[in-house]
């Protein structure tokens, strides 16, 4: 006799969406003060910070890191509707919180532009600086 068990089988798709945030061990203020950003990709570090991997030493700020540290810092409408670049573009555009009431406009989850370097705000073109850097290239090599 044979009895087959008939165990179900385990066909379970699981799809795990893992984020990983990789601050490089920065410092614990500034992981504290990139977490009231509604949006902080992909400058991170950058929006802020002249360098990409701040530590205490080391903590160079840009024009719209000066401006969240005059305004306690707090990301809210007054920060949100400064241009600290002076790119044209206001830090709320930039950061994708318009408003600045700390929730990103519709499904934004980048931000168009750096609030704290002089850019196109991500209107422009959109040739990224790799692609240009290739262009520039090709054409300094004519
Ligand atoms: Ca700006
Ligand atoms: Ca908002
Ligand atoms: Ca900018």
């Amino acid at each position: 006799m044979h009895n087959f068990a008939h165990t179900g089988s385990h066909r379970l798709a699981t799809v795990l969406a893992v984020c990983l945030v990789l601050w490089a061990g920065g410092a614990g203020a500034t992981e504290f003060d990139i977490n009231r950003l509604p949006v902080i990709s992909p400058n991170l570090c950058l929006a802020c910070h002249t360098v990409d991997a701040p530590t205490a030493g080391n903590a160079g700020l840009n024009p719209f890191g000066v401006d969240y540290l005059a305004n306690g810092r707090q990301w809210d409408s007054n920060l949100a509707q400064l241009d600290s670049d002076d790119d044209g573009c206001l830090n709320g555009v930039e950061v994708g919180d318009s408003d600045g009431d700390g929730n990103p406009d519709g499904n934004v989850t980048a931000q168009a532009g750096n609030p704290g370097v002089f850019d196109d705000c991500g209107s422009g073109s959109l040739v990224d600086e790799k692609t240009w850097g290739t262009l520039k290239a090709m054409f300094d090599a004519e």
